[in-house]
């Protein structure tokens, strides 16, 4: 059985450029619900851990300095079979291979500037939710 909880972070493109609300709008009107939210500026070490197991991808250093460039706001959400019904909401890593409609084709700039980060598993959505979130910081 499939989780109901997945980890998101809307990228530094997206609020530097004023997308946050309307991502979070689509967001809530896709049927998820806000369990957790706060705006923080990652540090190079906390990106680092967060990305490990890209440490070895040719683009992640890349990687790091977009996402340690401005700040982000990292968010837990609830609904049905979360994980896989916010990667559909996403689209594809890369901008121009996301179907119409979908979160990274609207707001996305480029592959590394993709606008919003889901987790991938519902493994990673606990290990990247506890990462960010203490007990009290959840609701
Ligand atoms: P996703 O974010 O869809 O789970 P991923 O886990 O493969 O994708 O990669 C993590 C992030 O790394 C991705 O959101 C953007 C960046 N990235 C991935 N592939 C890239 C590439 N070929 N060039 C530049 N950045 C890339
Ligand atoms: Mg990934």
């Amino acid at each position: 059985m499939n989780g109901d909880l997945t980890f998101a972070i809307i990228k530094p493109n997206a609020v530097r450029t004023g997308k946050s609300g309307p991502i979070l709008a689509m967001i809530n009107e896709a049927g998820f619900e806000i369990t957790g939210l706060k705006m923080i500026m990652l540090t190079t070490q906390q990106a680092e851990n967060f990305y490990d197991e890209h440490r070895d991808k040719p683009f992640f250093e890349g990687l790091i300095e977009f996402m340690t460039s401005g700040p982000v706001i990292v968010m837990i959400l609830r609904r049905e079979n979360a994980v896989e019904e916010f990667r559909n909401l996403l689209g594809n890593t890369d901008p121009e291979k996301a179907e119409p409609g979908t979160i990274r084709k609207i707001y996305a700039i480029s592959v590394r500037m993709n606008a919003v980060h889901g987790s991938e598993s519902d493994e990673s959505a606990r290990r990247e939710a506890d990462f960010f979130f203490s007990d009290i910081e959840r609701f």
